[in-house]
């Protein structure tokens, strides 16, 4: 009898996974490989690089020792390959399989491509839903059927009366309301201690996937020294411990605060840095949520913690995914404002003057690495603001971000931060000025631009990008009732504070490379 062919991606280390289910051992092969086309088809950052190749040779290793038959393609073979339908037509070449079973890639690209692959290989496909989210694609679309608009809101709650997470007994939700987004916006005091990140020095074989990531992609964006991320199930899961108890009690209130530090990581205050883990399968998002309930239960985290981390998980995460399905492919071409401004080569070297995007950016570049807030009110922000290209945009985001798998980044960065799917995801776009970046953070007082000034050389270029983005969008926006007292502004300002903000805001595109 020959036996299944059964594929594992990069973003699928779990043990649990839908191709392995019902394998045996004594026929099946497991088939795992690193290619180059997964690693260039946008320039992944080489933390990125080094954190999917590691993870997935210790996953490789974990199934071997649990008695499975594993064909492991390497990038340092003497013959690599090239890409996943290469590994597949070697290995099929190497022994007979009845049959290739696969769960659902995370990637449209991918999905696509492994659809063809019963013609292209002449074999059944097995293609098998990825359970490891809680809502699956046609439990979204039935969800999302008939609503006028799609809120997060709505799903999320949906997902709490389904997994009972933070229910009171009668069903109602902990605490009597479902959301404390208000309670997440703490302005952060100056000289409060963060208790600082779970790291995981490298081992013997991660070390050898650093060094070989160094000399394949030497010229991807991104720093490799310090690499500190966990490439094992246990050590993740020892990251998740870490940050809940150490720092899930003050998330809640600091969510969305962001701080300059010394170190090489910047400040990830109360964060759990767990994005990456939970995207590849190393830890399990229900599982998470549970642990974070039962902190609260035992009176160690407040309520604004627990629901604020769980509505993360089980909202944003699963609403994001949701979408993308529900409006792939088209989703990666839309482009609500016809923005077509190329992205400021400073994203790429983090050198501009404005502080706040230099810390996040030098960050991102050092860490690949930053949180929610930094990445939406700050480099998302500045991109809507300018009118940069959304696909140029997505991209950045796709290869800098260690957890960016394009299920979770496209939605996040054209549907929230950009506004581009003109309101599927938000329903209105996060535009801020200055003030908003000054009240959450400690960029504006190292700054050589002023928050408080709104026009000439000092003035912080948000503000009047803020105004600008509202008259050159007046059109398109000016209906949104989210919108209207910003409008009511703008309106009262004189005619001469118009023409100003204008004017600097050509001037300030000027110093980007590109004519206004
Ligand atoms: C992101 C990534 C990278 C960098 N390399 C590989 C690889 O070499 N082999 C692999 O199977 N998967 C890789 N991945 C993940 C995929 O590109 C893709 O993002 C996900 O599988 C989509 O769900
Ligand atoms: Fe950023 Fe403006 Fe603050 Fe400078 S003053 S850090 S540019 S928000």
């Amino acid at each position: 009898m020959s036996g299944a062919l059964r594929l594992v991606l990069g973003d699928q280390l779990t043990p649990h996974l839908s191709a392995l289910r019902g394998i045996d051992p004594a026929h099946d092969l497991i088939l795992m490989a690193e290619v180059q086309a997964e690693a260039t088809y946008v320039r992944h950052h080489p933390k990125k690089l080094g954190f999917f190749f590691a993870a997935m040779r210790h996953h490789a290793e974990a199934l071997r020792a649990a008695g499975h038959r594993v064909r492991y393609f390497r990038l340092d073979d003497t013959m690599p390959c090239h890409s996943l339908g290469e590994a597949i037509a070697r290995t099929l070449a190497e022994g007979r399989y009845g049959r290739l079973i696969v769960t659902a890639p995370g990637e449209w690209r991918l999905l696509a491509e492994v659809e063809s692959w019963a013609a292209r290989f002449g074999l059944p496909v097995d293609i098998r839903p990825d359970d490891h989210f809680l809502c699956t694609r046609e439990e979204f679309a039935a969800w999302a059927n008939g609503r006028k608009g799609l809120r997060m809101e709505f799903f999320y709650r949906d997902m709490r009366r389904r997994t009972g997470l933070l229910l009171a007994a009668d069903g109602a939700p902990e605490g009597g309301s479902w959301n404390y987004d208000a309670e997440n916006r703490g302005a952060l005091p100056e000289a409060i201690p963060a208790p600082g990140l779970f790291r995981v020095p490298p081992d013997d074989e991660t070390c050898a996937v650093l060094a070989l990531v160094a000399e394949r992609f030497p010229d991807h964006f991104g720093d490799l020294e310090g690499f500190d991320y966990a490439v094992t199930r246990s050590n993740a899961e020892a990251a998740f411990e870490h940050f809940c108890r150490h720092a899930l009690p003050q998330f809640g209130t600091y969510q969305d605060a962001m701080r300059q530090a010394g170190g090489a990581e910047g400040d990830v205050l109360f964060h759990a840095r767990i994005a990456l883990y939970l995207n590849v399968g190393l830890l399990d998002p229900l599982q998470a949520c549970r642990r974070a309930e039962a902190e609260y239960r035992a009176g160690r985290v407040p309520l604004n913690a627990a629901e604020g981390f769980i509505r993360q998980i089980i909202g944003w995460r699963e609403y994001v995914r949701g979408i993308y399905w529900l409006k792939m492919p088209d989703y990666a071409a839309v482009n609500y404002f016809e923005a077509r401004r190329p992205l400021p080569d400073f994203f790429w070297s983090g050198e501009t003057d404005l502080n706040c995007l230099r810390q996040v950016i030098g960050q991102t570049k050092r860490t690949a690495y930053a949180h929610h807030i930094q990445r939406l009110m700050v480099t998302g922000n500045f991109a809507l603001l300018i009118g940069a290209d959304p696909a140029a945009v997505a991209e950045w985001y796709l290869a800098v971000y260690a957890d960016a798998v394009e299920w979770v980044e496209l939605p996040n960065v054209v549907g929230m931060a950009l506004f581009a799917d003109g309101g599927t995801m938000a329903s209105k776009p996060y535009a801020a000025s200055g003030t908003y970046i000054d009240k959450m953070s400690n960029y504006c007082r190292r700054c050589r631009f002023d928050p408080a000034k709104k026009n000439g050389p000092k003035a912080c270029p948000f503000n009047y990008l803020y105004w600008d983005f509202l008259m050159r969008n007046r059109e398109k926006l000016r209906g949104n009732p989210r919108l209207a007292i910003p409008y009511r502004t703008l309106d009262k300002l004189p005619e001469a504070r118009q023409a100003a903000i204008a004017e600097d805001t050509r001037r300030f595109l000027k110093t980007l490379g590109e004519a206004a």
